[in-house]
């Protein structure tokens, strides 16, 4: 039998948001031992490198308003988006580790173009959903989702040539528990489905996730899945940048990644915001490593 292929990626990329140390993800997670665990899964893994992210200097902070280091995220986007394309066009399924949640702006460049209607499992304490107008810090990992669907800077929705990636109704947000006045008004004009902590609370994570996955099976030809570890309680994952209480747990994260599996929908990955600097002891990429091994298909039995 011919082993299945993983090409991983990553992107230390910290100027998506105002907590230094984020860029140290991709080695956290390295660290967790995240190769190993998934060639034990019978996985042949390509571990790509790193994109290399510039460094801007200082009095280039703020660009065009309220975007924080608009042309150092564009030229990192550029260069993901052709490495993920590339990755594609090998057969091989794309892992992307963050850095911060702004990659996602790149990753889904490189992959929409290979599906007529790609569907997209935002996993999340936040929206993500912010453009220059309505973002409250300026930050652009809080706007990768918006970009995605064509709304904001040319900059940005324009990487790899074409805008949008993504429709409304092929989005679900998972684990939603901070949402900015402009990211509602999004959601409920675009009609984007969420799952806020709520709806997980009532229904259990087996519903949600069932749910999630009927309602995009049927009108997508493949389905990402951009996990940020913030999604989960801070207990359980401490390393992020934005913490918010109240989250998804270490369990029902790995019971959802279980769903995903047995459903066969997803096509490619990213794990983003694990923070090693804001950690205890690497958790949070160990939780990352932990989730990649469900998502993938180990077993206790
Ligand atoms: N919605 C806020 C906070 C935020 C978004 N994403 C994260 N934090 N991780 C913003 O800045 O857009
Ligand atoms: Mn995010
Ligand atoms: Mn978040």
């Amino acid at each position: 039998m011919v082993k299945k292929q993983i090409s991983i990626i990553g992107v230390p990329m910290d100027l998506g948001q105002s907590r230094r140390g984020v860029d140290m993800g991709p080695s956290a997670i390295r660290y967790a031992g995240v190769v190993e665990r998934l060639e034990k899964l019978n996985y042949e893994i390509h571990d790509m490198g790193d994109i290399e992210i510039g460094r801007p200097s200082k009095d280039e902070e703020v660009n065009d308003g309220n975007l924080k280091y608009l042309r150092a995220v564009s030229e990192a986007s550029d260069k993901l988006a052709l490495e993920v394309n590339r990755v594609i066009e090998s057969k091989s399924f794309p892992l992307i580790f963050g850095g911060d949640h702004s990659i996602a702006i790149g990753t889904l460049a490189g992959i929409s173009k290979h599906y007529k209607n790609l569907g997209v499992i935002w996993y999340d304490a936040h929206g993500d959903l912010n453009t220059s107008e309505t973002s409250p810090s300026g930050n652009i990992h809080g706007m990768p989702l918006a970009v995605s669907l064509g709304i904001g800077h040319p900059a940005l929705i324009n990487i790899a040539g074409y805008s949008p990636k993504v429709r409304p109704e092929n989005i679900v947000i998972i684990g939603a528990r901070s949402l900015d006045e402009g990211e509602r008004v999004l959601i409920r004009e675009k009609g984007i489905k969420v799952y806020t902590m709520h709806e997980i609370d009532r229904l259990g994570m087996t519903k949600v996730m069932e749910e999630a996955v009927s309602y995009l099976k049927s009108k997508t030809d493949g389905v990402h899945l951009s996990l940020d570890l913030d999604g989960i309680d801070p207990s359980d994952a401490p390393g992020v940048g934005t913490p918010v209480l109240g989250g998804i747990s270490y369990r029902e994260s790995h019971l959802a990644m279980e769903i995903l599996e047995e459903s066969n929908i997803i096509t490619s990955a990213e794990f983003v915001e694990v923070n090693p600097i804001l950690d205890e002891r690497n958790k949070t990429a160990t939780v990352a490593v932990a989730l990649m091994g469900s998502l993938f298909g180990e077993k206790l039995l």
